[in-house]
């Protein structure tokens, strides 16, 4: 019986340090993550045979980092019709821009949700990937909102704080 999951996947295991935090937000909305080093160009056959093999255990969700030339994502939005969020590392002499414009730019009919470069992008991916899990699961859609709230009452009190200190 396949049970529903979210795939990080990772071009290197240098990306790890940056995608830990993608990694660590999925874990506190309680949903269950599988995470992989596999290159669109170093591993492309094992690249494949995994996106097909997750796809058959339940991987409700993609989500690929990958820096420079940044296929990874676009590759296996090309191998499945799951959704696929592309995170662009930050790494390399041209700090990112590289592999954000690798991963955004697909040819229509194959989609890749692209999110920012680097560690922003990280955290936004696993946000994406639990909303697009609590569309069928009030139990995620629940922690989201709350989660969504308490990030609000943060902003808030540290408003108040420099309201207070103005005073
Ligand atoms: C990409 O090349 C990886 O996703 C990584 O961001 C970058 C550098 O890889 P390493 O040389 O550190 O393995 O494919």
């Amino acid at each position: 019986m396949s049970q529903t999951f979210v795939a990080i996947l990772m071009g290197s295991d240098s990306d790890w340090p940056c995608m830990q935090a993608t990694h660590k937000i999925l874990k506190d909305f309680g949903i269950k993550v599988e995470v992989k080093v596999t290159s669109a160009h170093r591993t492309p056959a094992a690249t494949h045979d995994y996106v097909k093999d997750a796809e058959t255990r339940g991987c409700a969700v993609f989500i690929c980092a990958a820096g420079l030339a940044a296929h990874l994502a676009g590759a296996v939005a090309g191998l499945t019709t799951k959704p696929v969020i592309g995170v662009p590392m930050e790494g390399g002499p041209l700090k990112g821009q590289d592999a954000l414009l690798s991963t955004v730019q697909m040819p229509a009919g194959v989609p890749v949700a692209t999110v920012a470069i680097g560690n922003a992008g990280a955290k936004n991916a696993a946000y994406l990937a639990a909303q697009m899990l609590a569309i069928g699961n009030t139990e995620v859609a629940q922690k989201v909102a709350d989660d969504r709230a308490n990030n609000a009452k943060i902003v808030m009190d540290k408003d108040a704080k420099l309201q207070a200190s103005l005073a």
